[in-house]
């Protein structure tokens, strides 16, 4: 299996979920601004739209989508807990959910990172981010450790990688529930690995680049 890969974006909600589940993907990693590789080959013959997260499956099949890839990762494995079973109401709270945080947060905040809004964009994206992370908060407010419960899934994982606050210039700092499920996930050997697999591929890609 083979996982394309951003710094930064995304992609590390799959890499997180993969590591979880002890799979272990080669990383590619893809500028998405100089469109470069770390290895040969052209990224749009990958996925023509030019966006990670793409995963190369072991038949050669190239899925796209982080719901959609972290999803069938976490669907093959069933008993690893960190996706609902399909048919169920649980499941179907869970694509709401993941629905949610790609169109309510991780679409939210692209735009406002790459700096290409008016300020009356600014003010309404901001105001979106600001309810949904409130939503996130509210649910941890009755103190439990992941969003569905006590179970990590693949809905924490997806949130992790898209909290581009900072970025964004969104400041979440009164949503102290949501800070401390935060260094929660930070505190997984599978999150941590994540970092630490992308700045290896990322330097590697560096290395490529300036030989
Ligand atoms: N619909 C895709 C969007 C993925 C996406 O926005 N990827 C970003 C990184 S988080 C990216 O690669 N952007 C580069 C670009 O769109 O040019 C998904 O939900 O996975």
């Amino acid at each position: 299996m083979k996982l394309y890969i951003a710094k930064a974006t995304c992609s590390l909600a799959v890499q997180a979920v993969a590591n979880e589940l002890g799979l272990s993907p080669d990383l590619v990693h893809f500028d998405v601004f100089g469109k470069s590789m770390s290895e040969d080959g052209n990224f749009a013959d990958v996925n023509a739209l030019l966006y990670v997260p793409v995963l190369e499956t072991e038949h050669g099949d190239h899925l796209t989508e982080t719901i959609v890839i972290t999803s069938y990762l976490a669907d093959q494995h069933p008993e690893s807990g960190l996706i609902p079973r399909l048919g169920t109401i649980e499941r179907v709270r869970m694509d709401q959910l993941l629905t949610f945080i790609a169109t309510e947060i991780a679409q939210k905040h692209i735009p406002l990172m790459r700096k290409l809004m008016t300020p009356e964009g600014i003010a309404f994206h901001t105001g979106k981010l600001l309810s949904a992370y409130g939503t996130l908060d509210a649910r941890l407010a009755d103190g439990r450790a992941y969003l569905t419960g006590e179970q990590f899934t693949v809905a924490d994982a997806y949130v992790w990688a898209t909290m581009w606050h900072e970025r964004s210039g969104v400041n979440l700092d009164h949503l102290t529930h949501l800070q401390a499920y935060l260094a929660r996930i930070e505190s997984r050997p599978a999150v941590r690995r994540a970092l630490e697999d992308e700045a290896a591929v990322v330097a590697r890609h560096e290395q490529r680049l300036a030989a």
